[in-house]
């Protein structure tokens, strides 16, 4: 046994003296110097008393030292689950404790409101800012910085990875070494990356885009990430000369568009722009292309799958498709009734089977079952169609889902919780068009019989209660929501009558 997922992403760089991170000052941390980091924070959790396959959650500010928490969870055989940083105690309360996590690391700035949900769940609680600055870092300061890596087969877990569904609770992905370490290889041979790429990430590293994609295909080929805390177009432009290639949701890219410093000359080092998370508007790669000469090349992945699609690297990258299955993938379109699989050029929902797709959900046989058949296929929930040259479209989607921004936002979710305030009989969510976040989520409220609901006060309510992103830019009222003979809700009717509530 060995750890191929540490071996082929951190271990061939140990003693390198190259750049790995360039953070925003300038200045840089070596591969070396970043994996002994890793090593000391292995010892940390070890001498927590952690065992291999134990999980280790986070909910840190993105810095060179919380992505060595990640390398210290592949090499010392624990579960890495990262957090988003929006999501509020109430949110992180349920991932830590359905996670089982032995240990939690937060910022210090939330360690008083956080000791509790630790407590709650049984795990240590550390702290860490986005300075390198903490408990954590403090015992991490007096260990040895080598470490002998764990062995983990390939099939062994190396993260959790929690995602909504339509009904009930968030579920924790379970992503094996290989499922992590396959997709990487196969992206970062499509894409060519090398040694040479210099990547601009800006993307959240709580996610498989920013984390999986974006980081691990730059580990395998041994480049190197201009590291930003996050998307700020002033800094992008001004990294944007050194970089050769960026990965990002589409909002990067309109961002980019709406400024005119922009340019031709801007993007002329630049070798390869990736777009993934939500759809990119045909419109968008078009202006792209006009104002840049550059194609952006967009693919399609899920939490659950990693990547499945994309478009090619040479080759036509054509607008409004998500371009073909990956080498490793096998994809099909089934009917959403009988499952049985359709002909090309027929809409239907995508299903993936190969070494991508996860192992199924943390402690939830019957979620599992549901969305992972017994042949290996995992039915996305996503509308597609191929067509006759095989690129893969998607048209839509099979679940109820919002993504503003390239984050996911359940409606069911925030309905619950509109649901149970005074004076709501019920509520609906939906998402609406949105020029800078794709789509937004508005909230329609049907109040009880003579009741005047208090947005003010449902408003305060949801912002104590759920992450920002998933606010509903706008609460409105209405008499009655729109149903069909059976009864059900009809969500397209609302998002017709709202479409141009934004412009
Ligand atoms: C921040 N806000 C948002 C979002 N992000 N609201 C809605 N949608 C969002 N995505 C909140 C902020 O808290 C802020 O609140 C207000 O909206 C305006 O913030 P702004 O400054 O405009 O936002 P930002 O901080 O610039 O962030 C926008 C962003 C960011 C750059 C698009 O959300 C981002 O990096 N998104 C990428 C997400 C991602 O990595 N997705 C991949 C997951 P206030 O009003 O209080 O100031 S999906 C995935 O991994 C699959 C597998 C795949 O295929 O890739
Ligand atoms: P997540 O659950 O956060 O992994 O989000 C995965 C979902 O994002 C997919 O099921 C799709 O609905 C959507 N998605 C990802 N990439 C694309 C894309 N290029 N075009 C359209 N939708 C996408």
């Amino acid at each position: 046994m060995a750890n191929i997922l540490y071996d082929a992403l951190f271990g061939k760089h140990a003693g390198c003296d190259t750049p790995f991170l360039w953070l925003p000052d300038g200045s840089k941390v070596t591969h070396a110097a970043f994996l002994k980091q890793a090593a000391q924070f292995a010892h940390v959790l070890t001498d927590a008393g952690l065992n291999v396959g134990d999980r280790v959650a986070i909910q840190i500010d993105k810095s060179g030292a919380s992505l060595a928490i990640y390398a210290a969870c592949v090499q010392a055989g624990f579960v890495f689950l990262p957090l988003n940083t929006a999501y509020t105690a109430d949110e992180v309360e349920y991932f830590v404790e359905n996670s089982g996590a032995r240990v939690f690391v937060c910022d210090p700035a939330n360690a008083d409101g956080l000791q509790s949900v630790a407590d709650g769940a049984g795990a240590q609680l550390e702290t860490l800012d986005i300075d390198g600055v903490g408990s954590f870092a403090d015992k991490a300061a007096t260990k040895e910085t080598t470490f002998v890596t764990v062995d983990r087969g390939a099939d062994d877990l190396a993260a959790f990875l929690y995602t909504s569904g339509t009904t009930g609770r968030s579920k924790g992905a379970m992503l094996s070494h290989k499922n992590l370490l396959s997709n990487s290889e196969v992206l970062a041979d499509l894409w060519q990356f090398t040694s040479d790429d210099v990547l601009l990430h800006a993307l959240p590293i709580f996610h498989t885009h920013g984390l999986f994609v974006a980081s691990n295909i730059t580990l395998l080929a041994g480049g190197s990430m201009i590291f930003l805390p996050k998307f700020d177009v002033d800094v992008v432009i001004d990294k944007l000369p050194q970089a050769t290639t960026i990965m990002g949701v589409p909002t990067f890219y309109t961002r980019l568009l709406n400024d005119d410093r922009f340019s031709k000359e801007l993007a002329s080092k630049m070798r390869l722009f990736v777009s993934g998370s939500a759809p990119l508007l045909a419109e968008t790669h078009i202006d792209f292309e006009a104002r840049t000469g550059h194609r952006i090349l967009e693919r399609y992945g899920m939490t659950e799958t990693n990547m499945n699609t994309s478009n090619p690297f040479e080759g036509e990258r054509r607008a409004g498709t998500v371009g073909f299955p990956l080498q490793g993938v096998e994809l099909k379109i089934t009917d959403p009734n009988t499952g049985e699989t359709l002909p090309n050029g027929e809409i239907g929902i995508l299903e993936v089977r190969g070494d991508n797709v996860f192992q199924g959900y943390w402690q939830m046989p019957e979620k599992t079952a549901e969305e992972l058949r017994e042949d290996g296929f995992f039915i996305t929930g996503d509308m597609g169609v191929i067509d006759g040259d095989g690129y893969v479209q998607i048209v839509g989607r099979n679940k109820d889902l919002i993504i503003s921004g390239g984050f996911n936002i359940y409606p069911k979710e925030i309905e619950e919780v509109l649901d149970a305030q005074n004076g709501v009989l019920e509520s609906a969510v939906v998402g609406v068009a949105h020029a800078d976040f794709g789509e937004t989520p508005v909230g329609v409220l049907i109040p009880k019989a003579g009741a005047a609901p208090d947005l003010e006060a449902i408003t305060a309510h949801l912002h104590n209660t759920l992450a920002r992103f998933k606010h509903p830019r706008k609460l409105i009222l209405m008499d009655a929501l729109p149903r069909n003979t059976m009864g059900k809700v009809q969500k397209n009717i609302l998002r017709d009558q709202l479409k141009d509530l934004f412009g």
